[in-house]
């Protein structure tokens, strides 16, 4: 797609969720820095992220993480929600901070542990049904760290179980969307550690199961675009889970570490339909932001996805067929190294003002005096954090 008007248009309508999690306060294992003016319950984190809808225009859907988000009634909540103009998105299942998942969660070895993780999953999908969500999104810290100290293949047996047991609770419209990660918190075997391993898993649950990419969970070095072309055509891709990284799940702004790799990925998705809602690919934001300003760090996240996509919509289709077609490595490379070359932000600048929106989301987000505002109102109470 290269036509001025249907790159505006597909850009327009591409949609960006961001998460719950990443307006509260977030660390590393050594320390935790506050800031003021945080959020101190998921109503106030609907009114950041409101914020931020309010200047991109294309973030509309906050996912929520539960119990970090957990409230008495979610209808109310995603009501709240409706009053800020945004509305709940994914629900991402917690099943790694109790001390009963020291061995696992729905693959422990104990049933009654295997039990107690599967109910909560179910729980979350209740969640769905009261916000109107669609997604219900599973990352699981499952694994060993040492050689023996459990069986793999068995594991994989009490996951599939689980699994199918979720799915078959899931509503018409609701999906499962399984993520993977390489390492970590497991250092021997994750359970869920590759595509590959979603893939399957996903496959044998049914056509309400995808696998969501997360930027931040692969080995350095693994060509991420290849897996999103793959699973793209097996119609297995859900979403993403954007962050970016420079060692390992970073967490990072998204396009902040590897615009190029951003960029690659977004190829990958424009080219191959995922860019048109009826695929159903989610682009989500994971991601924490330790020692910069929140809100303003996902809006500069939400501005590098839409960069990145801008820059895919750019690349000339044509000309990068019919240098593939006829063998011409260098023209096929030109053709992309062209569209991630060109400055896009006076396109989306233009895009911006013809929805009526400031065409620096930044700078309209600073002349609203939210950050003074909610610095000096959100005084008492417990800050959102991590784990809270
Ligand atoms: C995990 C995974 C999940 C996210 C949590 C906070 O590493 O990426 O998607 O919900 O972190
Ligand atoms: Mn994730």
């Amino acid at each position: 797609m290269s036509e001025r008007s249907a790159v505006k248009s597909a850009l327009k309508a591409q949609r960006i969720e961001t998460p719950s999690w990443g307006y509260g306060n977030s660390g590393t294992r050594f320390k935790v820095f506050a800031q003021p003016g945080v959020p101190r319950d998921p109503f106030e984190k609907l009114a950041d992220a409101a914020q931020v809808h309010a200047v991109t225009g294309v973030a509309p859907k906050v996912s929520l993480h539960i119990p970090w988000d957990r409230v008495e009634d979610y209808a109310e909540l995603a009501a709240h929600a409706h009053g800020l103009g945004v509305e709940i998105g994914a629900v991402n299942a917690n099943v790694f901070q109790d001390d009963d998942y020291k061995l696992g969660s729905v693959t422990h070895p104990d049933a009654h542990v295997r039990r107690k993780a599967v109910d909560h999953l179910l729980e979350c999908v209740d969640i769905m049904d009261a916000t109107g969500s669609r997604d219900l999104k599973l990352w699981f810290s499952d694994g060993t760290n040492y050689p023996g100290q459990d069986d793999i293949a068995a594991r994989q047996g009490r996951l599939a179980e689980a699994l199918a047991e979720v799915y078959a609770r899931l509503g018409d419209t609701q999906r499962i969307l399984l993520e993977y990660k390489l390492f970590e918190p497991a250092f021997y075997t994750m359970d869920v550690p590759d595509w590959g391993t979603a893939f399957a898993h996903c496959l044998t649950l049914g056509p309400k199961a995808q696998v969501v990419v997360d930027t931040g969970h692969h080995a350095p070095g693994t060509n991420i675009e290849f897996i999103v072309a793959f699973l793209l055509r097996e119609g297995k891709l859900g979403g993403f889970d954007f962050n970016s990284r420079f060692y390992a799940d970073d967490d990072l702004m998204a396009g902040a570490a590897d615009p190029f790799q951003l960029f690659r990925i977004m190829h990958e998705v424009a080219k191959n339909g995922g860019l048109d809602a009826r695929t159903g690919v989610a682009f989500m934001l994971d991601q924490c932001h330790n020692i910069e300003a929140k809100i303003p760090a996902v809006i500069r996240s939400v501005m590098n996805v839409q960069e990145a996509t801008a820059k895919a919509l750019l690349v000339d289709l044509d000309a990068l067929g019919a240098a593939q077609q006829s063998g011409d490595v260098l023209a096929a490379n030109a053709v992309l190294m062209d569209a991630f070359a060109t400055d896009v932000r006076p396109l989306l600048a233009e895009v911006r003002e013809e929805t009526g929106l400031n065409p620096d989301p930044l700078a309209a987000y600073r002349a609203t005096g939210w950050a003074e505002k909610t610095a000096a109102e959100r005084v008492g109470g417990e800050q959102a954090g991590w784990g809270a």
